[in-house]
């Protein structure tokens, strides 16, 4: 299906409103007004939409709701949406777990997490596949949703709760995170969802989020990238030595791509015992992926898509194929495997 068919389905919700809200009120029946909630998230996007979004649909229905993250937002990403929206977020701490009456989690099962497994559920919403049976008194799984913001979402719809532009803008980021702007595994709902949320949320907030994935202390990769590229007719090569992740070396891969004339993208640094190779390209009768294979399979690992692929290979694997494995010589290795003028 075409994403414009898509875009202009009609929409029917799957088993209606009416057994939405049976589902709401059911949900609202495991709680009282005196109980303390504590919802439990691994913090990715999705889960922090759901969980915020319980926390409004649970508002006055009970004594107190606090989220609690296992562990805390790692991508810059992330920790860009929790700063700008103020979002209230608390670290778990395994060993000084207060209690509360009741436990709620959201975008995952009991037995996805050793942490999960500590709390006795009183309610499990979540879109990940049903491994194990979830025995708890109320649990929503649905596999086929895209995410579990879309899930909340139509929770939100039922109980008549229009969402704040803070929640409308973590739920649209969740699905669309989760559903890679609807590039991965999407459902209709998903869609309606997004469709729904879209003009309730901050789109100056979300860009920033979205763009958020350096920090200050990356800028020293680009530059020495900057400082090292070598071009060679359409394709850029930049090898960096040790970088602290293999994340700069794909940040960097992508900005060079924005060159006009560039059509291969390729940056490589030594991470850990691998030498890892970037690759970016336009995909325009091109395929990244099957070069890499090619120039690479043999020694590592590696493969991808058509515009963007990665080789992983050992340096003692390295070490056999060079005579030294100086900066330059893997800098020379890189490209002539990679030359636009080799035969391949
Ligand atoms: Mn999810």
């Amino acid at each position: 299906m075409k994403e414009e068919e898509i875009l202009n389905q009609a929409v029917k919700a799957p088993g209606g409103m009416r057994a939405r809200k049976e589902l709401l009120s059911e949900l609202y029946s495991r709680f009282n007004t005196k109980d303390n909630i504590l919802i439990t998230i691994d913090p990715d996007p999705d889960a922090i939409g759901s969980a915020l979004a319980v926390k409004r649909l649970l508002w006055h229905k009970v004594q107190s709701c606090t989220i609690g993250m296992i562990r805390p937002v790692r991508r810059l990403n992330n920790i860009t949406l929790v700063r700008l929206l103020r979002l209230p977020l608390t670290l778990l701490k395994r060993d000084s777990l207060d209690q509360f009456d009741k436990y709620v989690l959201v975008d995952g099962q009991p037995q996805h997490n050793d942490f999960f497994r500590l709390f006795n559920y009183t309610a499990v919403i979540d879109h990940h596949p049903l491994n194990d049976h979830v025995d708890v008194p109320f649990a929503d799984i649905r596999n086929e949703y895209g995410s579990t913001s879309t899930m909340l979402t139509e929770y939100l719809k039922a109980a008549g709760i229009k969402p704040s532009k803070t929640l409308a803008t973590s739920l649209l980021y969740g699905i669309k995170t989760d559903t890679r702007s609807f590039e991965r595994h999407t459902i209709v709902a998903d869609i309606e969802a997004f469709r729904y949320l879209f003009p309730l949320s901050d789109h100056n907030v979300l860009r920033k989020v979205e763009i958020s994935d350096l920090s200050l202390k990356d800028l020293k990769y680009f530059h020495k990238a900057f400082e090292r590229k070598h071009v060679v007719r359409d394709r850029i090569f930049s090898h960096l030595d040790e970088v602290p992740s293999a994340d700069i070396l794909v940040e960097i891969a992508e900005f060079f791509l924005k060159i006009h004339d560039i059509s291969w993208s390729i940056v490589s640094g030594i991470h850990g015992n691998d030498l890892i190779v970037i690759v970016r390209s336009d995909g325009y009768r091109k395929d990244a992926g099957k070069v890499m294979r090619r120039a690479f399979g043999s020694i590592g690992c590696a493969g991808g898509h058509p515009s963007m692929a990665r080789a992983e290979i050992p340096m003692d694997r390295l070490a056999q194929e060079l005579i030294k494995c100086t900066s330059s010589a893997v800098e020379r290795f890189i490209r002539k495997r990679l030359s636009p003028f080799s035969k391949s």
